[in-house]
C-alpha cells in the first residue's frame, strides 16, 4: 500500500466537548501520523467554500452555521492508505449507521454534529489540504 495524505477536521461540537486529545489519540492509535495541525475559527466564506459541493442542498445553510459556530482543529494525516483508513476510523456520516467502535459511533451527536471530517478521495484530499495548508506548514516523516 502507498503512503497517502488525507485532510481531517475536529468539528466545533467535538472541540466544545474537549475531545481534541481523545480524537488525536484515536487517530494515532489507528496508525496515522499528524503531519500538520492548527486551530481555526472559520468565516462564513471559508466554510461555504470548503463545502461548495453541498451548495443547494437543504442542510447547506445549517452546516455552514454549525461549522462557523466555534473553533475547529484542522489536520493533515499521513500513513498507508490514509484516506480509506481514516474514513473507516470515522464511520458513516450518520452516527446511527456508523459501525461500532468508529469515531462517529462513539462521539457524534447527530448527522450534522458528527464530530469529524475526512477527505473521501485523493482528489478531495489534495484540494482540502491546499485549502487550509501551505506546503511549508506540512511536516512529513520521510
Ligand atoms: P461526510 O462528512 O461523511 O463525507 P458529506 O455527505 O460530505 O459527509 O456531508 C458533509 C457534512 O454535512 C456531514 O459530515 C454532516 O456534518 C453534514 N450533513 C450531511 N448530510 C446531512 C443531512 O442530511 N443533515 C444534516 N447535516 C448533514
Amino acid at each position: 500500500m502507498t503512503i497517502e495524505r488525507t485532510f481531517s477536521i475536529v468539528k466545533p461540537d467535538a472541540v466544545e466537548r474537549n475531545l481534541i486529545g481523545t480524537l488525536y489519540q484515536r487517530i494515532e492509535s489507528a496508525g496515522l501520523r499528524i503531519v500538520a495541525a492548527k486551530m481555526l475559527h472559520l468565516s462564513k466564506e471559508q466554510a461555504e467554500g470548503f463545502y461548495a459541493e453541498h451548495q443547494g442542498k437543504p442542510f447547506f445553510a445549517s452546516l455552514v452555521e454549525f461549522m462557523t459556530s466555534g473553533p475547529i482543529m484542522v489536520q493533515v494525516l499521513e500513513g498507508e492508505g490514509a484516506i480509506n483508513r481514516y474514513r473507516e476510523l470515522m464511520g458513516k456520516t450518520n452516527p446511527e449507521e456508523a459501525a461500532c467502535g468508529t469515531l462517529r459511533a462513539d462521539y457524534a451527536e447527530s448527522m450534522q454534529y458528527n464530530s469529524v471530517h475526512g477527505s473521501d478521495s485523493p482528489g478531495s484530499a489534495e484540494r482540502e489540504i491546499a485549502y487550509f495548508f501551505t506546503a511549508d506548514e506540512i511536516h512529513p516523516r520521510c
